[in-house]
């Protein structure tokens, strides 16, 4: 299937033509076929530096380490079945699976790892992702009443007929959903001071709502937080937005009166000005995780090939997606296929931050520290402020072997 692309180049009206100057250059649209869009470091890089010094024993355990991750190879039938998806090519095998980045993460090698994410994180705290056959948004659309899948995310079509992405977004807006065990996992990467970043596709707002702070989070499809005209891009207030929505009124805008919709990305519109921290992160990254996306989606979907060539990646989601099913491998990716829940459970275990993450979960929950998004009184302020400080006093090299 080919990718889609979301051309959030231009800069919104509201913006500055300054603004537009300074990002346009940046925001070059990439195909996953573009060579451009390959790594741009073809050097040895400080991973591939690192490599070549590991000693040949440790060489030689990362080899008796290897095994076969994938449909091939499942860890229990369950995920044999979840791994064979309906029209996945071959599967490349993955040489070391977890097993690999385990190793280098304890070796302190992954101190600004980046993550990448899509709905699939999100389909274990109850909400559909797109494209899962029987399952996704897109299999379900009968009651939207729309002539083709994507027209809900079309800003065309919601500007002629806003009704079917108003009652998509009443099943999407934050307050009925927890983030689960996978959002506290990458919230436990930050903790242990070892995430540079995570760039999410969701506009479920669940990585906020684990406690991720806003500087290690790019929501780079927007959000329900603000809201703005969808012709002139006056901001309108979110909360008497979401009322309104989910009264079944539609928002109209007090500067032209055209239809307000919550500021999440549209195909045909802008990606906000956060995404291009990309430019600086990718190159920066020495280990790349990648969760939960069918990687489909332009120019989101192409980020996973602008890391150093010889950074690991890995995998992990139900199935292969995007450069992962080349056969074979580039050297450095992991494939682990299956059930993201449990596979990112037993990567936590490997690490021995199962117990952390499971007494994070239970305190957040617990203390009902789950900040309320919407009306932009977040409670991950203060959150925020007491794991910063957590991180500055987690030395990155000594908190994997925790
Ligand atoms: P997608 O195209 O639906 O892909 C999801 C991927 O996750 C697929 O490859 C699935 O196989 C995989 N997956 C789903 N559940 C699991 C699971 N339990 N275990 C392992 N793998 C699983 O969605 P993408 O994120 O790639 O597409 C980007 C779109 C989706 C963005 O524009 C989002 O705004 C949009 N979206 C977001 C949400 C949300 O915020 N939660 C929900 C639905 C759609």
């Amino acid at each position: 299937m080919s990718a889609e692309i979301l051309p959030h180049v231009k800069i919104r009206m509201s913006k500055s033509n300054e603004d537009k100057r300074s990002l346009r250059p940046a925001a070059v649209r990439k195909t996953r076929s573009s060579r451009s869009a390959e790594s741009p470091d073809s050097g040895l890089g400080q991973y591939g530096k690192q490599r070549k010094k590991q000693s040949d024993s440790a060489l030689a355990q990362d080899l008796r380490q290897m095994s076969v991750s994938g449909p091939g190879d499942p860890t229990s039938s369950e995920e044999k079945q979840l791994g064979q998806h309906q029209n996945s090519p071959p599967v490349a095998k993955s040489a070391g699976g977890l097993a690999s980045v385990v190793r280098l993460m304890k070796l302190g090698r992954c101190k600004n790892v980046v993550v990448v994410t899509g709905a699939g994180i999100s389909t274990a705290s109850g909400i559909p992702d797109f494209r899962s056959p029987g399952t996704g948004l897109y299999a379900n659309l009968e009651a939207y009443d729309v002539p083709y899948p994507e027209a809900i995310f079309n800003v065309d079509y919601f500007s002629n007929d806003p009704q079917p992405f108003f009652s998509l977004a009443k099943v999407l807006y934050p307050g009925s959903h927890r983030p689960n065990y996978i959002h506290y996992f990458i919230r436990m990467l930050h903790h242990k001071g070892l995430l540079l970043r995570v760039y999410t596709q969701n506009i479920d707002g669940l990585e906020k709502l684990c406690g991720i702070p806003d500087d290690k989070l790019v929501e780079a499809h927007g959000s329900f937080v603000t809201a703005s005209c969808h012709l002139c891009y006056t901001p309108y207030p979110a909360e008497e937005a979401k009322r309104a929505i989910m009264n079944g009124d539609i928002p109209s805008c007090t500067f032209c009166a055209a239809t307000v919709k919550p500021d999440v990305v549209f195909f045909g519109e802008d990606l906000p000005q956060k995404y291009f921290l990309h430019t600086k992160d990718f190159p920066k990254a020495d280990l790349l995780i990648i969760m939960g996306t069918s990687l489909q989606i332009e120019p989101f979907a192409s980020l996973v090939n602008t890391v150093r060539s010889k950074v690991p990646r890995l995998l992990l989601n139900r199935h292969a997606v995007g450069p992962f099913q080349r056969v074979p491998l580039r050297r450095g990716d992991h494939v682990e296929l299956g059930d993201l829940e449990n596979t990112v459970r037993r990567f936590a275990e490997m690490l021995g931050w199962n117990d952390d993450i499971v007494e994070l979960m239970k305190s957040l929950e617990q203390e009902q520290h789950i900040p309320t998004l919407v009306n932009g009184t977040s409670g991950t302020g203060g959150e925020d402020e007491s794991d910063s400080e957590t991180d500055s006093k987690c030395s990155a090299s000594s908190c994997p072997s925790n």
